[in-house]
């Protein structure tokens, strides 16, 4: 049987297959319900089709997809539906109309057809990610010859229930629903690992950087499995969690910016670790040029770490290599004997890094990659070992413990409100608590025993919600998108009905 990477998209003609048979179900036929009505008052006809793609959690490896290393999330039951109607190549109006059942928020977008537009990043709007999407589909059928379809106008109305700026994904569930609705409006339907990656590529027309998980597990995710990702090429296995445990969701209030602070936070993270491959490349033998050209991530350099250190652990080779002290620019160019600007020319996101840096911290960046990509691998080990079920559950905590420690400690992506919530979700019984997602900001996720969900959600609204409440940070009948349990959701569908 091929594997699930390589199948297309699922098309479903009811919505059960994907949203079950409870409450969920009925949620989510009043949302579609919603958003055809809203189709035929917007536009003055039904949509042709719908497709949705759901947000992740991530439950391990942080900030290592970019470096080339597996990472473990699971689909939320979260998701956006994109409605589409392709209009016909005879009607003279070619344009992308691009609304939102959240109009108060979110205005009607227009946009050319040409496929080939610039997207204008100096004036953000929220349709852009759409738009990323439509490039990314012609650009994809292009580049295998396929025939894209003449350009024709699109009517689109979004609805979306991932939280925005959370680590949950919102914006990958919107590319990827809209990447998927404009295939299949054009009768294309491609392998999922192919869709993965385009949709990966085109975030860049945005001006973000993207590792890859966020695409790979919307598009792939099956109900009642987290995945284990790989990259290189891009493979989904399933991993059955143990029963016992629950996931808790919850979110520390702070935003993470990811756009506005791209050149100090994530973007100069993706080079601090480009920077660290370089120059162990170089001090395990590569020449400069060689290490510049050939060690792109530290996964790429692996191989040498372990065989210099004559262990399979390449942060022993971290620590004898690289010093603990930050690396000034000038420090880093006497290794690899070219200027930063140069080895960056080619990438205006990493420019902007190095205008914004003053120093870079590259055995600390180092540490946390090589170790993360182990603790990724040593949960998937446990929950296949025969350990029983107490056992397994307190491992995978500790395991994520650890991974909470390296981002907050090593990597420096959590923020104070992050650690706050860490600590009241441990302190409540959790087995095992981390931030998840890019972090500084966004959402913590805990493993808690199954049996005392309810009341760890009770204890977490009293203990962090409360006080925020109280100050108006947050409304209390919104309290329930901001902590929840999630179950291992379904991947991208299309529905016909
Ligand atoms: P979030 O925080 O969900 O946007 C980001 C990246 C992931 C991954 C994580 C850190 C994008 C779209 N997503 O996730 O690929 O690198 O940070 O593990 O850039």
């Amino acid at each position: 049987m091929a594997r699930h990477e390589e199948l297309p998209v699922p098309i479903f003609s009811t919505l059960e297959p994907v949203y079950g048979d409870g409450s969920q179900l009925e949620e989510a036929q009043l949302r579609y319900d919603i958003l055809k009505s809203k189709f035929i008052q917007f536009f003055g006809h039904p949509p042709h089709l719908y497709a949705r793609s759901p947000g992740r959690v991530n439950l391990i490896g942080e900030h290592i997809d970019y470096e080339g290393y597996s990472v473990l999330p699971m689909a939320i039951r979260q998701d956006t539906i994109v409605a589409i109607r392709k209009h016909d190549a005879g009607e003279s109006e070619k344009l992308l109309r691009i609304a939102n059942v959240n109009d108060d928020k979110y205005t009607m977008c227009t946009y050319p057809a040409d496929p080939e537009q610039e997207i204008d990043l100096q004036k953000h709007r929220w349709g852009h990610y759409f738009i990323c999407g439509y490039k990314g589909y012609h650009e994809y059928a292009k580049s295998k010859g396929l025939d894209a379809g003449v350009p024709v106008g699109l009517d689109v109305i979004v609805d979306g229930t991932v939280p925005t700026g959370s680590g949950l994904s919102s914006s990958a569930a919107f590319v990827c629903s809209s990447t998927i609705a404009i295939m299949a409006s054009f009768d294309a339907n491609f392998p999922k690992k192919d869709i993965a990656q385009l949709t990966c590529e085109c975030e860049q027309h945005i001006g973000t950087q993207s590792g890859g998980m966020d695409q790979a597990i919307s598009v792939m995710a099956q109900s009642g499995f987290a995945e284990l990702i790989d990259f290189n090429p891009i493979r989904a296995t399933d991993v059955q969690l143990p029963a016992g445990g629950s996931f808790v969701i919850a979110h520390s209030l702070a935003e993470s910016q990811k756009a506005v602070t791209a050149a100090t936070n994530y973007n100069n993270r993706v080079v601090e670790c480009r920077l660290a491959a370089i120059v162990l490349g170089i001090k395990l033998g590569m020449k400069p040029q060689e290490a510049i050209t050939k060690a792109k991530t530290l996964s790429d350099v692996e191989g040498l770490c372990v065989s210099f250190a004559g262990s399979s652990d390449p942060v022993v080779a971290v620590k004898e290599l690289l010093v603990e002290d930050p690396y000034t620019a000038e420090d880093i160019e006497k290794i690899t004997e070219e200027s930063l600007q140069a080895i960056f020319a080619d990438s205006p996101t990493s420019m902007d890094v190095l205008k914004a840096a003053n120093h870079y911290k590259l055995f600390q960046r180092a540490s946390h990659v090589y170790s993360e990509a182990k603790r990724v691998y040593a949960f998937k080990d446990t929950v296949l070992s025969k350990l029983g079920e107490e056992d397994m559950l307190k491992k995978l905590g500790d395991l994520m413990n650890d991974s909470h420690y390296s981002c907050s400690v090593l990597y420096e992506c959590s923020c104070p409100e992050l650690e706050e919530l860490v600590k009241i979700c441990r302190d409540n019984g959790a087995l095992g608590a981390r931030l998840t997602g890019a972090g500084w900001g966004g959402c913590a996720v805990a493993l808690v025993k199954e049996n005392i969900v309810p009341q760890f959600i009770l204890n977490l609204k009293e203990q962090f919600y409360q006080s925020r409440i109280e100050k108006g940070v947050i409304n209390k009948n919104d309290l329930g998108l901001y902590v929840f349990a999630s179950k291992p959701s379904s991947g991208a569908a299309i529905f016909k009905f």
